[in-house]
């Protein structure tokens, strides 16, 4: 390990069921023995069945946090999730290119929760890809996500491997497209990473029966993270993180009525 007392920055929104967001991304930082500051971007009101409100705090006070703990502290990497809209992912580019410039940064490109509501504006993709996405280490979108960003349809495993080339021409450096959201028959999902120097890395995980999981796409971006942070290569920490959310999501708990979650423990 390269660092002994390694230490990720995340930066995304609360969701009070515990199942995603920021408090997803706590438990698996803890569980990855890595320490862990948060700035909140938005509170969601939300449960295991849908998300029903959504508030932003004051641009100016997303800032002070974001600074303040970026005077204080130095980080190994940093993370993002749900930025909301332009001017969430605004702030956080402008203080990050000004106080955060080599720190490398995991963009989790959060767009839709598993309940199907909207957690960024349609209008703020354009933002996204300027200002956060062209500075990112590695970016770890799913189908959906990914089809956005990179505005060609993806139906198989060629296509995922085009809109990867797509995206890291952009400016991310590594693309983590994850499959799970590919309507294919067979056992297993298949995720592919392209790598900084053009390789490609295949990541097959067996299909785990069930409607859906809670919080599966922060997780790993916050694993990610936190291998990073430990001195790992992106290739080990990618794997080691799918390693992680598998047994999480292998070993989930009910403790509502909506999605399953992820056990940390
Ligand atoms: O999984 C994406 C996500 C990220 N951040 C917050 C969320 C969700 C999904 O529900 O609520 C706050």
């Amino acid at each position: 390990m390269k660092f002994n007392n390694p230490k990720v920055l995340i930066i995304a929104g609360s969701d009070p069921s515990g199942g995603a967001g920021i408090q997803a991304d706590i438990k698996t930082a803890t569980a990855n023995k890595v320490y862990s500051s948060t700035v909140i971007t938005c509170l969601t009101a939300q449960n295991t069945k849908k998300v029903s409100a959504i508030h932003n705090p004051p641009i100016h006070f997303l800032r002070s946090q974001i600074e303040e703990v970026l005077e204080d502290i130095s980080f190994d990497t940093i993370k993002t999730g749900m930025l909301g809209n332009s001017e969430i992912i605004n702030c956080v580019a402008d203080v990050l290119k000004k106080k955060a410039k080599r720190i490398p940064l995991v963009l989790d490109p959060v767009m839709v929760a598993t309940s199907g509501d909207l957690l960024l504006e349609k209008s703020a993709v354009q933002d996204l890809k300027r200002k956060l996405i062209k500075k990112c280490y590695i970016i770890t979108p799913n189908i959906d996500e990914a089809e956005i960003l990179s505005e060609i349809k993806i139906k198989n495993l060629d296509d995922m491997k085009s809109a990867s080339k797509i995206i890291q021409k952009i400016g991310a450096k590594n693309v983590l497209i994850k499959g799970g959201h590919l309507k294919t028959s067979g056992n297993y999902i298949y995720s592919i990473l392209l790598v900084e120097d053009g390789s490609i890395h295949l990541i097959k995980n067996k299909k785990i029966n069930s409607k859906s999981f809670h919080g599966t796409g922060c997780t790993l971006a916050s694993a990610i993270a936190s291998n990073l942070a430990k001195g790992l290569d992106i290739v080990d920490a990618v794997k080691k993180a799918n390693a992680y959310v598998y047994k999480a999501v292998k070993n989930n708990l009910k403790v509502g009525k909506g999605s399953l979650v992820l056990k940390h423990f």
